[in-house]
């Protein structure tokens, strides 16, 4: 039976708003740990990591008059998350990081990516997620993760766990796009990473876009990760995250597209991140969450 491992990521600090780091307990809220042992897998609630401290240490700038916010506080929980991501793989558990910001995937990639050669990566998001501090608009490091798991941004956030790159631009696939900065548009250029922006999904259809992104990474990786922003929904969905962009994914194009991820069974783990419960309607952005968990999980439609 598959093994999963739910670690509760707890933080906020890649981002401004509050209540995201309230996430992982909305989603257990919303019946998590339950709907997912409803289709005969073992699930092991790991709890939350937090950071170590509660205010801001020292910014750190990697050039002379910007800052990554937070600083401090991401190099360490991500140091925390990366440890557990890695024990979970290395103990043969499927890893289930639970968000949290999105800028938890600099230590879930750290943690998982040693694992395999050639790990893929499909980013289930509105946003590319591939600023560095020069490119950022924000200075938020949730719009960073995939640029430092790529090599690109600041020291101690690239070699974060491992001194290496994560993952190679070419074992990306993006899916959702729609709302990209210049310097990330200028980035998928250069590295001709694989994009399927809404309106391709308009055109395609989300199963063809599916199949094309899982016969990409197909023979070139070894392992693939997901990693699903609820902000790719369409806000009418998924009310409750921080940077909502209008035409999004529907719920139901997105239990599909997770339904093809679990036939597939080549997904080998998975972050769930930006469920915001203090800007949600009565959690229901978590019970979305849920329902597409269970369905990545196998859980058949009613
Ligand atoms: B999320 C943004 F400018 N690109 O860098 C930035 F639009 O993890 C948004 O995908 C980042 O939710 C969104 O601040 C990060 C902005
Ligand atoms: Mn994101
Ligand atoms: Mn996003
Ligand atoms: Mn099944």
């Amino acid at each position: 039976m598959l093994k999963v491992d739910i670690i509760g990521a707890a933080t906020s600090f890649g981002q401004p708003k509050l209540g995201v780091d309230l996430g992982p307990d909305a989603l257990r809220y919303a019946n998590l740990v339950e709907e997912i042992k409803s289709v005969d897998v073992e699930v092991n609630d790991k709890g939350n990591i937090y950071s170590d401290f509660k205010v801001d240490v020292p910014t750190h700038s990697s050039s002379e008059d910007k800052v990554l916010k937070n600083y401090g506080q991401v190099v360490n929980f991500n140091e925390k998350l990366a440890a557990s991501a890695d024990e979970s793989v290395a103990s043969g558990a499927f890893p289930l990081i639970i968000g949290g910001d999105h800028s938890l995937a600099i230590g879930s990639l750290a943690g998982i990516s040693p694992h395999y050669n050639n790990l893929g990566v499909i980013w289930y998001d509105a946003h590319a997620d591939l600023n560095d501090i020069n490119t950022s608009p924000s200075g938020n490091v949730h719009g960073m993760p995939l640029a430092i798991s790529c090599g690109i941004g600041d020291e101690r956030l690239v070699n974060l766990h491992t001194p290496d790159i994560k993952v190679k631009p070419r074992n990306i696939v993006l899916i959702g796009m729609r709302d990209l900065d210049e310097g990330e548009k200028k980035y998928i250029r250069d590295e001709n990473i694989l994009m399927y922006t809404m309106e391709d999904i308009e055109e395609k259809g989300i199963s063809t876009v599916m199949t094309e992104a899982l016969e990409y990474l197909h023979g070139k990786t070894d392992g693939i990760h997901l990693s699903l922003d609820v902000d790719a929904l369409d806000p009418s969905e998924t009310p409750g995250t921080g940077t909502p962009v209008e035409n999004g994914l529907s719920l139901s194009d997105t239990i599909h597209a997770m339904n093809l991820l679990h036939e597939s069974g080549s997904v080998t783990s998975m972050d769930l991140v930006e469920v915001n419960p203090l800007l949600d309607d009565r959690n229901m952005t978590a019970e979305k969450a849920v329902a597409i968990v269970a369905a990545f999980f196998g859980k058949e439609q009613k």
